[in-house]
């Protein structure tokens, strides 16, 4: 009956680079994932990136684009950015690197320019196939062409309505829907049109794709609580697809290994691009034993999540979250 069966990809080994990759940076601190509110406040919110973060200057910050343009232009000043048309919307962020049942994903509203505007002042040429980011902490990514040209994708320069924190960007990142975090470039200093780019994590083993999974998790109860017997428990937790499936339809919930399934009430949502929150009301037997709790999502395309996952490395986990959890009856 039991429990979490992994396959482990073993594609990148056998290209001959070394696993296991730990996909980590300065983690510090990380609040336990509790998802009780739509948006995540911005001290609450996951950080993750290789090194300590790159701290600029509004005044001095600039960036400049490079590489296969046909109408080059002058560095962009902040003010160049915020003068151009603005648009606000909501987004989740979830790292590639992280297990199932998730800590290191979060919610906010941001506010910033549609990439595709400025690309299409520079004019991409027509062998430029991929955007590549170039970030002040030295971290450098890349992403295809028509991605960065969907209305979708953004240069952020707000979040949560203040101006992007240092550990989030500042003064602007993207914001590339589908993708998971590696794929969400900070402290952008240098945008440039190429044909190809091997980008920083790409090149130690990871996915270039990274489009986000189909993923559940569970915030509430966390691994090894104790569950008062007699009485209704919510578990809560929340589900995310960035859009790759068309969204959350439907969460459920089961005590019995997955034999049975409840459907979760869907609390609060947006948009496909952010995550679902999902809680159930658990009329709790009375009587002490130990219990697991899993939880899988349906996507609008008619996608469920599967049992059996795959581990992180190297295209993002997926597979249900299982908590181990213990029925108390005094
Ligand atoms: N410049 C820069 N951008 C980066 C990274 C980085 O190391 N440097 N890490 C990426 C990864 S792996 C993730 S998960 C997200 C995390 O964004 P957050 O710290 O704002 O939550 O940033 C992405 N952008
Ligand atoms: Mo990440």
């Amino acid at each position: 009956m039991k429990r979490r069966r992994f396959i482990k990809l073993s594609a990148i080994s056998a290209a001959g680079m070394v696993l296991p990759l730990r996909l980590e940076g300065e983690t510090a601190a990380m609040p336990s994932l509790k998802p009780s509110t739509l948006i995540t406040p911005n001290a609450d919110f996951y950080i993750l990136q290789i090194g300590d973060p790159a701290v600029l200057d509004a005044a001095s910050w600039r960036m400049v684009i490079t590489g296969l343009i046909e109408k080059p232009m002058p560095p962009l000043r902040l003010e160049d950015i915020t003068a151009m048309e603005a648009v606000t919307a909501m987004r989740t962020l979830k790292c590639i690197g992280d297990p199932i049942g998730t800590e290191q994903m979060s919610n906010a509203n941001w506010k910033g320019i549609r990439l595709r505007n400025l690309l299409e002042k520079v004019g991409p040429k027509p062998e430029a196939k991929v955007v590549v980011f170039r970030c002040a902490d030295g971290y450098h990514t890349a992403i295809p062409l028509e991605e960065a040209m969907e209305t979708e994708t953004l240069l952020a320069y707000e979040m949560n309505d203040v101006p992007l924190p240092t550990e989030h960007g500042f003064p602007i990142r993207l914001l590339n829907p589908g993708n998971y975090g590696t794929k969400n470039p900070k402290w952008i200093v240098n945008i440039q049109l190429a044909a190809e780019h091997e980008s920083y994590w790409e090149k130690r083993g990871w996915d270039p794709i990274a489009r986000v999974k189909l993923a559940t998790m569970i915030g509430t109860p966390s691994e090894g609580e104790e569950i008062t017997g007699g009485k209704v428990y919510t578990v809560s937790g929340a589900a995310f697809d960035a859009g790759n499936h068309g969204g959350i339809k439907k969460v459920e919930v089961s005590i019995d290994y997955g034999q049975t399934w409840e459907e979760a009430e869907i609390w609060a949502k947006d948009s496909p691009l952010a995550w679902v929150l999902w809680k159930w009301d658990w009329q709790v037997p009375e009587k002490s034993e130990p219990v697991e709790i899993y939880a899988r999502a349906t996507a609008h395309s008619g996608v469920t999540q599967d049992e059996i996952g795959i581990e992180v490395e190297p295209v993002g986990a997926t597979g249900y979250h299982m908590i181990d959890a213990a029925i108390v009856t005094p």
